[in-house]
């Protein structure tokens, strides 16, 4: 890759992420092995790896203390960036009750219902409008909840309810253990990892079965469920002669609106006065699976491709809200005629224009910045423009009720065909590929490479994040080309249903979808009674958020087996990686692993599931059914 781009209005050299990497490097040895810390001013404290420099900080606090104080802050970080996003979508809820917020409305009032009914709330005679004040009240009260349990937890399965109850691990409110996370990782404070570790659990249930669930119910309520809909990948879906918008980050609450406007006929009419076909917009990072999943508006890429768009030079806009937004990106577009739009107040750049989103104002905002695109698109620098053709398509939409419907249809939508695909052996396992990129790892690599070979064994594979649009780019969504990539026996299920071998299920907050169909398939009976009976594993081959902790905390605090790539900042400190990597298994029945190459990464999967069919005494199951037409019928 090569880094550095000419730069004509700039004095700072402009560069990409891969560039800047190398001018980091040798990174710290210390921080990669998670044994610094500067928790307080008689530090920064270090621990020599080797054990024959200092073995404690000032305090006396050792590497095993130190690396989980570190990994304990990296997960209520993570938490409270989901569980934030979350919280804005429980306030616009209230909003939209209260007829605050022009533009939005409630689009799935089933849902809604739904789940007032599960909160046991009084439904007959009541409008969706009370409702929603009622259910996004509520929501607020889950985030700052101080005594019992997050409502969301009891929808694990019983056993899990019961484990988490003896390690008295089951989140208070959201907020609460955030603050409790950083109270503890104070100096002198808690200085036990397992007491920690314990911590993170409790603060990463918070998100995935909190903050997390709460973010994808709710936005399921106000934008709509997602259904399977078709959608196309690549920077093949910029627009040589339309005005190109970008959306990038995570919360829909923009995007959504952009969207309306870009199809307001006064704005497209603008658009042809300027010499522009149309308005096109595109996604990158989880605000791109949130209105793919929706609308089937197209992908441009994932994580690593944010500046690489800039670069078409066909990118009248970048609006961005919260997270995964990289400060360089102003620096980028500096180069080009691309301007960077911050809509959010918790999260500003220098260099980019500030455009402050509201949900009372969102409807004008988003008009104002579609404006500001097409007023922008006669600036764009025909030599500098660089559009391939190449684009992908995919099918994407699977949430957990659309899993249920095309599996048992309309009327007795059930899980049941999956079960008994996995028992019978046709299915191996299921697998939660998620999160980011890293620009340590060949761009992608690292998920394709285990997804491939992942479906070739049988797997079914359940995705979100940046790591859904990566194996979307490579076809593995299209239900029909995906199927070359599949063993026989998962291409036989996915032909007679009709999915593609590898499922879309959302962003990252999406995660919490796939703790939902996991515990479906537990209910469903005939594997085990937890999640950690069940034939699956977890892995995040090329992650680098934070949030990517908090998810693999609760991934193996639900008892799922874990695998992270890339490198984990734990290994200097022996007693705290052995419990992580080992002995954490006895009390919740998950565990992490660390395996940066993804052959070996999948061998580990594979060798976890197999593991569990043994357990579950289904491991002589796999015989060979090769279907003709009335089986597939019947299937
Ligand atoms: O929340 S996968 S790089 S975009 S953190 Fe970020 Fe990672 Fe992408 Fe979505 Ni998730
Ligand atoms: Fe050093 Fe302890 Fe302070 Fe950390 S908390 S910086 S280890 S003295």
């Amino acid at each position: 890759m090569e880094g550095k781009i000419p730069s004509s209005n700039s004095k700072l050299d402009v560069t990409l992420a891969w560039e800047r990497l190398e001018r980091q490097e040798p990174q710290c040895g210390f921080g990669l092995l998670g044994i610094c810390c500067r928790n307080c001013a008689m530090g920064p404290c270090r621990i020599d790896p080797f054990g024959e420099g200092a073995q404690f900080g000032v305090c006396g606090a050792d590497a095993d203390t130190i690396a989980a104080r570190n990994f304990l802050r990296m997960v209520a970080v993570g938490a409270s960036a989901h569980s934030d996003h979350g919280r804005a979508v429980a306030e616009t809820l209230i909003k939209v009750a209260k007829k605050e917020a022009p533009g939005y409305e409630i689009k799935d009032e089933y849902k809604l219902v739904k789940l007032a009914l599960e909160l046991g709330l009084e439904v007959e005679k009541t409008k969706a409008e009370e409702l929603a004040l009622k259910v996004g009240e509520w929501a607020l009260g889950e985030f700052g909840r101080q005594e019992g349990h997050l409502f969301f937890t009891r929808r694990a399965p019983i056993k899990r309810q019961a484990i988490w109850n003896k390690l008295q691990m089951v989140p208070r409110g959201v907020d609460r253990e955030v603050v409790e996370a950083l109270h503890r990782t104070h100096m002198g404070t808690d200085q036990d990892f397992r007491s920690l570790m314990r911590q993170a659990s409790r603060c990463a249930l918070g998100d995935g079965w909190g903050g997390s669930m709460i973010a994808t119910e709710l936005q399921d309520i106000l934008f709509g469920t997602p259904q399977p809909i078709i959608g196309q990948v690549n920077f093949g879906v910029l627009k040589e002669d339309e005005v190109n918008i970008i959306v990038h980050g995570h919360e829909p609450l923009l995007s959504e609106m952009i969207v309306l406007a870009a199809e307001d006929p006064d704005l497209l009419a603008k658009a042809k006065e300027k010499g522009a076909k149309g308005i096109n917009i595109g996604g990158i990072c989880c605000t791109a699976n949130e209105i793919l999943m929706r609308h089937g508006i197209p992908l441009v890429g994932n994580f690593l491709h944010q500046e690489l768009a800039i670069t078409t030079g066909a990118v009248e806009v970048m609006a961005v809200d919260i997270q995964c937004v990289m400060q360089s990106l102003p620096q980028v577009a500096s180069c080009y005629h691309t301007k960077v739009v911050t809509t959010s107040d918790k999260a500003r750049i220098p260099g980019a224009t500030h455009l402050q989103f509201t949900e009372e104002t969102a409807r004008e905002k988003a008009r104002e910045l579609v404006l500001m695109a097409i007023e922008n698109f006669a600036h764009r620098k025909k030599e500098k423009m660089n559009l391939t053709a190449n684009q992908v398509d995919l099918v994407a939409g699977f949430s957990h009720e659309t899993i249920a419907y095309l599996l048992g249809g309309m009327f007795r939508s059930s899980y049941r065909p999956l079960n008994d695909n996995i028992i019978g052996g046709r299915i191996r396992g299921v697998a939660g590929v998620v999160g980011c990129n890293n620009c340590k790892i060949e761009h992608n690599t690292a998920h394709l490479t285990l997804v491939k070979e992942l479906v070739k064994n049988d797997v079914l594979v359940l995705q979100t994040g940046c790591s859904a649009i990566a194996c979307a780019q490579a076809g593995l969504m299209d239900p029909v080309k995906g199927l070359d990539y599949c063993g026989q026996g998962l291409r036989e299920v996915c032909e007679a249903v009709g999915i593609p071998p590898v499922l879309h299920l959302g962003s990252c907050v999406d995660n919490s979808r796939i703790l939902v169909a996991a515990t479906a398939v537990v209910k469903e009976g005939g594997l085990g009674d937890d999640l950690s009976d069940l034939p699956v594993a977890g892995a995040a081959p090329e992650w680098m958020s934070e949030k990517a902790i908090s998810i693999g905390q609760y991934f193996v605090a639900s008892g799922v087996f874990t695998v992270f790539g890339v490198t984990l900042p734990v290994l200097g400190a022996r007693n705290f990686s052995r419990y992580l990597f080992h002995e954490i298994e006895n009390e919740l029945g998950g565990r992490w692993a660390l395996e940066p190459e993804p052959n070996k990464m999948a061998e580990l999967m594979l060798a976890h599931i197999d593991q569990q069919r043994k357990k579950l005494g289904i491991d002589r199951a796999r015989e060979r059914i090769l279907y003709d037409m009335a089986m597939r019928r019947e299937l």
